[in-house]
């Protein structure tokens, strides 16, 4: 068996010794233009001619969660593409939003900013229910989201494509339900894949939906939030502030606005980063299984994008 390791932008060393040691039958080598075509591929965006020089590899194992950089490229038709599946995400994720929705509804910024200044001051303090917490995209990440932000009992809704019944969580589900949903979030946070439907829907049509002084908590893709609709229903103060991870060009340009806007929380896209030894160990379950004839979860569905 062969499997081939395409990421640009990382050290391919302790990637290759990670799927040698599982796989000691296995050949793993980085790929490079005319290596020996592969049975499997371990990647992140690659470029479109490992794909075009190997039309049968059998499964492309992408090395994250969301695969909208992989599914702009011509992959051949009898091509698995398998996901990462939490592999270590969602408990970073989860902690991630609880630590972005605390600091806004206790309102850390303030308390931080005056005591820099010498203020021993209180502010008045929010009711939870004044708090409702709206999870858009209820898949691996947002289940586990809503569920440890319901553990500070804060009202928690969600919204998917296809209904859901999670406890604790008022499910909303489709396009058709999409309004309630917004309507019943105060602080919304983004968990949707990166699909055709989905790219723009942070926009000022639905952010102009959340209840007033609402909070947008970007953890998904930059694509997803239409940029100029946010700093403007920011500044109209429909929307009290955004925390954003994800940005529609990365590295975020010096000049955007973003970086200096005061009710804006950056962080450089590290809210769920990929853990190398949890996600080799699930890729490397995936292939013997699809080696020994058994169906694997986490396989993209080309018609949903996701
Ligand atoms: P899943 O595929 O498990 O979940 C996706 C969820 O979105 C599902 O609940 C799905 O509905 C819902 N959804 C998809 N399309 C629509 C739609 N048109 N309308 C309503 N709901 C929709 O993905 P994950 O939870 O694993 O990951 C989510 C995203 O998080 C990734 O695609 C990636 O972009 C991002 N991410 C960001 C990271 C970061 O560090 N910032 C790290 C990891 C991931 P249904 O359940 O009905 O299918
Ligand atoms: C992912 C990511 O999709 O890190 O896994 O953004």
């Amino acid at each position: 068996m062969r499997i081939s390791f395409c990421y640009a932008d990382t050290k391919s060393e302790p990637w290759l010794a990670g799927l040698r040691a599982a796989l000691p039958q296995a050949e793993v080598e980085v790929w490079s233009p005319g290596a020996a075509p592969a049975d499997y591929g371990v990647v992140w965006a690659p470029p479109q001619q490992f794909l075009d020089e190997q039309p049968h590899i059998r499964a492309l194992f992408n090395i994250g969660a969301g695969v909208d950089a992989l599914l702009q490229l011509q992959v051949p038709a009898q091509t698995l593409i398998v996901r990462l599946d939490d592999a270590g995400m969602s408990a970073q994720m989860a902690e991630f939003v609880c630590h972005a929705v605390i600091r806004h509804f206790r309102e850390l910024d303030h308390y931080e900013a005056g005591m820099n200044q010498g203020q021993w001051a209180f502010r008045k303090p929010r009711l939870r229910s004044d708090c409702p917490v709206g999870i858009m995209g209820l898949g691996v990440l947002g289940q586990r989201v809503a569920q440890a932000v319901a553990q500070f009992d804060f009202p928690v809704v969600g919204w998917s494509r296809s209904p859901k019944a999670i406890e604790g969580v008022r499910c909303f589900a489709g396009e058709a339900q999409l309004p309630a949903f917004l309507a019943a979030s105060k602080v919304l946070v983004c968990l949707l894949p990166l699909t055709d439907e989905t790219r723009g829907i942070l926009r000022r049509e639905t952010l102009a939906q959340l209840q007033p002084g609402g909070y947008l908590i970007n953890v998904a893709r930059g694509a997803h939030l239409v940029d100029e609709d946010l700093i403007a229903l920011l500044d109209s103060g429909h929307l009290a502030g955004a925390a954003l991870d994800v940005f529609r060009q990365e590295p975020l340009p010096a000049q955007h606005t973003f970086w200096k806007h005061p009710k804006i929380t950056l962080t450089p896209h590290t809210s769920a980063r990929t853990l190398r030894d949890e996600s080799i160990a699930q890729m490397v379950g995936k292939i013997m299984a699809l080696e020994r004839g058994e169906p694997i979860a986490g396989v993209v569905s080309r018609d949903k994008g996701y």
